[in-house]
């Protein structure tokens, strides 16, 4: 299609990751609808141009992490290693950008600000934050899960001589650690990602851990040649895996209990998940998220291998004190975590005992009265996730009702994808899907050729406004939360999942946690009873 020119478009999409860039492709170039993306970063990529922290990795095996969509890219690209990092993967996405001729509907440099329904026009009106405006029937949040940085509100900050840094806003030109004392705050996935990588460079790094955390080998490597042909040749069978199970990912959940083996199996099973690596460790047996007693035995494994690698046994205890089911937060996996904390420049400050007081000119001073000296701080310490980044904009629906005091107690949505009193609004990886407890670029193909096929239905009949019917998010909600009742996901307290690591967060279990294949067939199903639960109209009515 001609490149979008004027302000008034059939769709605008917040967000050039790897869910706005797709929904571009799907909406201009096979629907034929004038589309615009408005993206807030200088380049395309989302979370993979913001997150360049020391260390910054995909958890999900490259071949895996890919759109999936079109075979000639599949056939033409060649990730390098067995997990990529932040750099190639955002080459990766600029690849596609140009390969798809995608730029020139998308608007970098362009934060929105607000986002209203006027149900005078059916139009969604956008304003960004240097007052430029647009108007469209469809307006579609690609905005990401993990995007909004949390950084606590912690006494002092304001007054520390050094630098400091959250890592989802890394500067662009690096950060030299050489000769500097670096203090770390946050054990999260993207902590025991940068760990190994700053203390490798740093005088000196001092970890401070709030929450002990599992983490897994991720045994990371370069590809061989022998891999990528086997990759490419079974893209078939390799796409039909990561669609048809729980949790997109390429390989399958055994279906076996930790209980139908003996003891002496079980750990001869987890030293070779152990051995090989990753995020599959979880998929050793079928009940370690739903059964304590099963989930018990992974953990006492995890522990005892905390024990092994770390020698001095007070940072041993201190990084072994988990305190949740293994994999009730987002399993991190690492390359040199633990062994990290052999090395004579890396202490660690455990924060259950001696909580931060404040941070001083100088350094972070702990409850104990003791100042850690230093030069640099690194915020590791997550994100507003899942809802964050919507609620930043000013989202208005139907009669002014603002996104925030719809979702006061807690986000609602039907299937994640559509919100009561906001027509023509869909969020894609929205709270309520199973996005993020799954290999995110299968759930983002999913969610957008499921608004395009929408959009196009609505289209080849001459609609043009579809909302979500309150009981229909009544029953998702229900749904969302049973699903997470029937796993042991909700037993960690401090997790993202919950929104219990932003302060004053309405604590509810966002992700869907039914699993990816079990959300696709109830979708495919909603279309199939004629988009069940939403209401579709031609406007004026
Ligand atoms: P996470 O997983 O939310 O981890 C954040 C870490 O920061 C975690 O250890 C937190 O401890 C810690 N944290 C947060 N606030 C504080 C304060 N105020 N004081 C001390 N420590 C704090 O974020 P990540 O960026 O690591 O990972 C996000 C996702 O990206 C990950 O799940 C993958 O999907 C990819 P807590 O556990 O809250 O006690």
């Amino acid at each position: 299609g001609p490149a979008a020119e004027g302000t008034a478009f059939d769709a605008l999409v917040i967000g050039a990751g790897f869910a706005g860039l797709y929904q571009l492709l799907c909406l201009r170039d096979r629907l034929g609808l004038s589309a615009r993306v408005l993206e807030a970063g200088g380049g395309v990529g989302g979370t993979w141009y913001w997150n360049r922290y020391p260390g910054a990795r995909c958890d999900s095996e490259s071949h895996s992490y890919s759109y999936y969509f079109s075979d000639e890219l599949l056939r033409d690209w060649n990730w390098s290693e067995r997990y990529p990092q932040q750099p190639e993967i955002l080459r990766y996405l600029n690849h596609v950008a140009d390969r798809f001729d995608l730029r020139r509907d998308i608007q970098l440099n362009t934060r929105v600000a607000e986002a209203h329904y006027d149900s005078a026009d059916n139009r969604w009106h956008v304003r960004t934050e240097t007052g430029e405006r647009y108007t469209a029937t469809f307006l579609i949040t690609a905005v990401g899960c993990l995007s909004s940085a949390n950084i606590p509100d912690i006494p002092g900050l304001d007054q520390f001589a050094g630098d400091w840094y959250h890592t989802g806003g890394w500067p662009h030109e690096g950060v030299d650690f050489a000769g500097k004392r670096v203090g770390q705050i946050g054990t999260g996935s993207t902590g025991i990602q940068a760990v190994p990588v700053i203390a490798s460079t740093a005088e000196h790094l001092t970890v401070f851990q709030r929450t002990a955390n599992y983490s897994i080998p991720a045994r990371n490597a370069p590809l061989t040649e022998e891999f990528k042909r086997w990759a490419k040749a079974n893209a078939a069978g390799i796409r039909a895996t990561m669609r048809s199970n729980t949790n997109g990912h390429p390989f399958v959940i055994e279906n076996r209990s930790a209980f139908d083996v003996s003891d002496a199996e079980r750990d001869a099973i987890y030293e070779a998940a152990w051995a090989k690596g990753g995020l599959q460790f979880r998929a050793s047996f079928r009940d370690l998220l739903t059964d304590k007693a099963a989930n018990d035995t992974a953990a006492a494994f995890l522990r005892e291998k905390i024990r092994q690698v770390v020698q001095d046994p007070d940072k041993a205890g201190i990084l072994a004190a988990i305190d949740h089911p293994f994999a009730t937060k987002r399993p991190p996996i690492d390359s040199g975590y633990f062994e990290a904390f052999n090395r004579d420049n890396v202490s660690l400050v455990d924060l259950r005992r001696t909580p931060i007081e404040c941070i001083t000119p100088n350094g972070i001073r702990t409850t104990d009265g003791i100042e850690h000296p230093l030069d640099i701080i690194v915020f590791a310490t997550g994100f507003d996730a899942m809802t964050g980044a919507l609620l930043n904009i000013d989202i208005r629906g139907r009669d002014g009702l603002p996104l925030r005091q719809a979702w006061e107690a807690g986000p609602r949505t039907y299937l994640g994808l559509q919100v009561a009193g906001f027509p023509n609004l869909f969020t894609i990886t929205g709270p309520g899907s199973p996005s993020v407890l799954c290999n995110m670029p299968v759930a983002i193909e999913q969610h957008v050729e499921w608004i395009a096929d929408c959009i196009a239905h609505m289209r080849a009949r001459g609609l043009t406004r579809i909302e979500a019917k309150p009981d229909a998010v009544g029953s998702w909600v229900e749904h969302v939360n049973e699903a997470a009742s029937a796993t042991l996901l909700p037993q960690a307290g401090h997790s993202w999942y919950l929104g219990a690591n932003v302060p004053g967060k309405p604590r509810v279990f966002m992700p869907y946690a039914g699993g990816m294949a079990r959300y696709r067939e109830i979708c495919a199903g909603v279309v199939a009873r004629g988009y069940e639960g939403f209401a579709l109209e031609r406007f004026p009515g």
